[in-house]
């Protein structure tokens, strides 16, 4: 595999990681402050992006490089509100995509056409989460400080969560 290619394919590893632990710890903190439904998205989420990790992981090591399983910088313990919480995962998948891009254009500039093919699941993976995020900001930006919205706001998600689970079991 190409040495430039197999790098870049490293660090996408250490950034899908590295999003699992950060979701986790999204997670783990609405879970303690009752927030059930967003806590049950960031799950979710969280196994979503360990996926994304073994996706990697197996590419790797089946075209012939070596998939290093990385160490991860502890995640925050604290959020300062549920809409901060969006946030944060919003400007953290902006910064997936522009790492994805990135690795897009060393396919390109090294030719390696198969991992080029290959990492275009990420490009649209990475285009659904962004607008995801975008429209649960749009609607937490709505509700503003209002209780009862969020509450609603928090309900529903854990339905939505629920029903995606339903209709495609893995992802
Ligand atoms: Fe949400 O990032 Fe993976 O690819």
């Amino acid at each position: 595999m190409n040495k430039r290619v197999e790098v870049a394919l490293n660090d996408q590893i250490l950034k899908e990681a590295s999003s699992s632990q950060y979701y986790l710890a999204m997670a783990s903190w609405a879970e303690n402050n009752g927030l059930n439904g967003t806590s049950k998205f960031m799950y979710t989420h969280s196994d979503e992006e360990r996926f994304h990790m073994l996706k990697l992981v197996k590419f790797v090591n089946e075209r012939g490089g070596k998939a290093i399983i990385p160490a991860v910088n502890q995640p925050p313990t604290e959020f300062e509100n549920l809409k901060s919480v969006f946030e944060l995962l919003l400007k953290h998948e902006i910064s997936v995509t522009e790492s994805i891009n990135n690795l897009v254009d060393i396919c390109l500039q090294e030719k390696d056409y198969t991992t080029h093919n290959f990492v275009q699941w990420y490009v649209s993976e990475q285009l659904e989460e962004e607008a995801l995020a975008r429209t649960i900001l749009d609607q937490l930006k709505l509700i503003g400080n209002d209780n009862g919205g969020m509450y609603m706001f928090d309900r529903d998600l854990e339905a939505s969560v629920r029903a995606s689970a339903i209709s495609e079991p893995k992802k």
